[in-house]
């Protein structure tokens, strides 16, 4: 397979003006009549007209009505002679019960639905199948009206009526002009909830959730976040809902998340179907959060969508940034707000730092690819969301929203690029350090890799003036041996020894006397702020709120630490510091020789109660707190990682954790019980995570001192729970454990759910994800794949059994006798032809094998390889195994 190249773009040959579509569908044979207006762009050298296809059987080819010659090009079909501007008529068909890729037209549970991004759409018929050339859509479907009721597709309702033989018709007409990637069509048996809804200037809009007949009763939740999502855009940036009617779709086989199509939405069901008996308060949130997301996409996106793939971010960061200031808007307090900051940045460590840290890594904005699905990464999402917070700093709040104005105001209508986007930021506040900077700023778009920003501190008592030393270095990454300096904005403050917050006099900045958040934007390789009038060595806060997607180095005291964990203002940098103790011990005991000890001391449990214990914080804050840093995270850090000796560590780091606060944990247990309705809302949310953690604890406790008590109060508890949460969590509490009533309480679980698929997911998740003792996941898993409710074509039972073990069980994966490692590779070969970007996806799991010790390395390698060595391997997953063969 050939590389596209970001250098090689060329605008289109043509242009498609109008595109009238007629799909006759039926589940075996579906026909699509493609009527186009084309002309042919002036603006360059005159070139054959080539149609990207995909699975298709082209029956006829028409152009102003008559016979036309053409060729096949490998996939294409070619178009030699051709006048200036033309009427192109084709007539193709497609077979959507096997699409088991669920790219294109498919079948889900008798329901037709499309995907077209990025490259779907050519699985529907022959197109430019590339975002920058925009047409207006209109689309008549024509179906069994008993089998297929509900007729979709996007923009307006603008006739419908019966056929013959029990056949019926819609046809809509999409007001936007739009790339092929943002086309949709539904049809099937759905029932919606609906609301109207009045925009600012009176205007009504029609918001409609689409699900199965059974589900109408979890779709509250949905249909109230995107209420707020349309009055979130209106308000915080002036973007308001452009449609007469909004919908979302529901569907249980999807590869993505969901899918942000104009005015027609197409949701994975994880991402829509929640009541409290069903659904955790995490997944409350993340349908929140979703939901908001593609809302956010009906202008990031669809008003303004990308040129070509390699601009991807320039949607997917911008939305991602404006989906998490949503959530973080939503929320009642500060409080909350750093509890979702330190949410999205733990996901951005855990995932994208190695990401960047690996084969794979790769620009915000990519300089190549092979198959663009591979490219839908935590780099281009959340590293890319936090490029744009960086802008969002360096501009202020106020100077972004004028940004944002501009840029919506010089692109709307058009497929733009990165570059665009930080330009119309910067010219909408030309005296701001972004527009100064632009060119160096830009570097986050073309260099991948984390930076890593180490600071020293010096304390000079006589002059009374502490300055902190930068240095900044990036690591190489695949392509990129050398790397320029970035724009790092360091938000930072000062404490004292006691954990007062020092006024900042920075050197220079006179006015800044009664700051104590200072923003240093370091462009250099190194340089140093001094700060003025500090009576004694101070205890720096450094990296505040995480302002910028680097890696800091500072080689803090546990004192400074404990200091920092106790006062800082900053609640992410609280959190930080808690994490620093506890990753510093985590590593001491890894690479310490002999026997495995947890290597807690006294210190710093005292610190995690006194945090546990304190009447000011959340409890949502306590929780995140409270739970160590992650296996993954803790490998990270290392050069060479044992991951059996990893694991071992964190679990006895767990069981140190959970038997010295035993008593404080009853006490946090008691404490967080809600009595009154279930609401989702962050506070109540966090007081079940704590109290969930505590429950965890607890039975871990219990397990080392063969305590039953709490055992017997969790399976109670997981009884009794009135709402997903808290049963959830009582389960989860029994399996990781490993005590001896989690068989019952999952057999239990099942039995209760067994008619509700994501809940069905969450068994498999679970069981699969647990910790391993002495090699017990992998038998499980294999008997997991034989349950009668497993199946590797539903994208999200796959990712329940294969994913939770391969990909978020450290542990359990690596085995010193390969297992895990042959397992995995049997599952990305058995995916491959069913669903490649489901099987590139799982291809990833390896990606850090070089890292390994042995015996993981080379058996790790080795089983890469044996995935590489197959024929015929789609190109998703070939790009995957050769770069992390490479
Ligand atoms: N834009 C879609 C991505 C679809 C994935 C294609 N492989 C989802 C989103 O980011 O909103
Ligand atoms: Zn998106």
């Amino acid at each position: 397979p050939v590389a596209v190249r970001r250098e090689d773009y060329a605008a289109p040959a043509w242009w498609i003006d109008t595109v009238d579509l007629t799909f006759d569908l039926d589940p075996a044979k579906t026909r699509v009549l493609n009527r186009m207006r084309m002309r042919r762009n002036m603006d360059i050298p005159a070139q054959p007209l080539r149609l990207d296809g995909d699975e298709l059987n082209l029956a006829r080819v028409l152009v102003n009505g008559q016979g036309a010659s053409f060729r096949m090009e490998a996939d294409q079909l070619v178009i030699d002679t051709l006048p200036d501007a033309f009427e192109l008529e084709l007539f193709t068909t497609c077979c959507p019960t096997k699409n088991t890729k669920l790219m294109g037209l498919f079948v889900s549970e008798d329901t037709f639905f499309t995907q077209c991004e990025a490259e779907g759409f050519r699985r529907i018929t022959y197109f430019l199948d590339r975002p920058d050339v925009m047409a207006s859509y209109q689309v008549t479907l024509r179906a069994s009206k008993a089998l297929y009721p509900v007729l979709l597709s996007n923009g307006n309702l603008v006739d419908h009526g019966d056929l013959p033989e029990g056949r019926h018709f819609a046809k809509w007409v999409d007001p936007f002009k739009k790339p092929s990637y943002l086309f949709a069509l539904v049809a099937g048996k759905l029932v919606a909830r609906e609301q109207r809804i009045k925009a600012r200037n009176g205007k009504e809009h029609l918001l409609q959730v689409y699900v199965r007949a059974g589900d109408l009763d979890k779709t509250e939740h949905a249909m109230n976040s995107l209420i707020h999502s349309v009055a979130w855009d209106e308000a915080r940036f002036g973007l308001p809902l452009d449609l007469d009617r909004f919908m979302i779709v529901a569907t249980s086989d999807f590869n993505a998340g969901a899918m942000e199509n104009k005015g027609l939405n197409i949701f994975n069901t994880k991402y829509v179907l929640a009541n409290q008996a069903t659904a955790t308060d995490a997944d409350y949130s993340n349908i929140e959060s979703v939901v908001g997301h593609e809302y956010f996409h009906n202008w990031s996106g669809d008003r303004v969508t990308c040129r070509d793939w390699f601009q991807l971010s320039l949607k997917e960061g911008l939305t991602v940034f404006r989906d998490q200031e949503f959530s973080q808007d939503l929320c009642a307090d500060a409080s909350a707000r750093a509890v979702k900051r330190i949410e999205d940045v733990r996901v951005l460590r855990t995932a994208q730092f190695p990401e960047d840290a690996g084969p794979m890594a790769h620009p915000v904005r990519p300089d190549s690819y092979i198959e663009i699905s591979n490219f839908y990464t935590v780099t281009i999402y959340e590293k890319g969301a936090e490029v744009v917070r960086m802008m969002q700093t360096l501009v202020g709040r106020k100077g972004f929203e004028r940004g944002i104005t501009l840029y919506f105001e010089r692109h709307d209508g058009y497929a733009v690029t990165c570059d665009d986007f930080a330009q119309a930021i910067a010219d909408a506040n030309p005296e701001s350090e972004l527009a100064a900077l632009l060119p160096q700023f830009k570097r986050w778009y073309s260099q991948a890799g984390t930076p890593r920003v180490t600071a020293r501190g010096h304390y000079d008592a006589a002059a009374r003036t502490y300055t902190l030393d930068f240095t900044q270095s990036c690591a190489p990454t695949p392509g990129q041996s050398h790397k320029e300096p970035f724009v790092i904005p360091v938000t930072l403050g000062l404490l004292s020894q006691d954990g007062h917050e020092l006024p900042l006099h920075p050197e220079g900045d006179e006015d800044a006397a009664t700051v104590r958040s200072h923003t240093l934007v370091l462009t250099q390789q190194h340089e140093s702020i001094t700060f003025n009038n500090i009576d004694s060595e101070p205890v720096p806060s450094i990296l505040r709120g995480f302002s910028a997607p680097v890696v800091l180095d500072f080689d803090y005291t546990d004192a400074q630490l404990l200091t920092l964990l106790a006062n800082d203002l900053d609640p992410f940098n609280r959190w930080e510091a808690g994490q620093r103790l506890a990753m510093r011990r985590a590593i001491g005991a890894i690479t310490a020789h002999g026997a495995i000890a947890a290597g807690l001391d006294e210190a710093y449990i005292r610190a995690m109660r006194a945090v546990l214990r304190d009447p000011k914080l959340d409890s949502a804050f306590k929780e995140l707190v409270l739970t160590l840093p992650s296996e993954t995270y803790i490998s990270e850090q290392l050069d060479v990682v044992d991951p059996q000796r990893v694991h071992a560590v964190h679990e006895a780091m767990r069981a140190q954790l959970a038997t010295a606060l035993f008593s404080d944990w009853e006490w946090a247990y008691e404490q967080n019980q809600d009595t009154g309705a279930y609401r989702p809302d962050p506070l109540s949310a966090g007081r079940r995570a704590l109290s969930g953690l505590a429950l965890d604890n607890l039975c871990l406790a219990a397990r080392a001192s063969g305590d039953t008590v709490w055992p017997g109060k969790t399976l109670q508890r997981f009884k009794d729970a009135s709402n997903m949460t808290d049963r959830f969590n009582a389960l989860y509490a029994l399996v990781s454990s490993g005590h001896a009533l989690a068989q019952q309480a999952l057999a239990r679980f099942h039995a209760i759910f067994k008619g509700e698929a994501l809940v069905i997911d969450k068994w498999f998740s679970l069981q699969a994800g647990a910790p391993d003792r002495g090699g017990d996941v992998l038998p499980l898993v294999k008997q997991l794949m034989k349950h009668p409710d497993f199946s590797l074509k539903n994208p999200n039972r796959a990712r329940s059994v294969i994913f939770s073990y391969c990909s978020a069980n450290p542990g359990a994966f690596h085995r010193t006798d390969a297992a895990g490692y042959v397992w995995w590779s049997d599952r990305v070969i058995e995916l491959d032809p069913i669903n490649p970007q489901v099987a590139a996806r799982l291809a990833r799991a390896l990606d850090r094998w070089s890292k390994l010790a042995e015996p993981y390395r080379s058996a790790a390698r080795e089983a890469i390889a044996r995935v590489a060595a197959r024929p015929d391997l789609s190109k998703d997953t070939q790009e995957v195994v050769s770069r992390a063969l490479a």
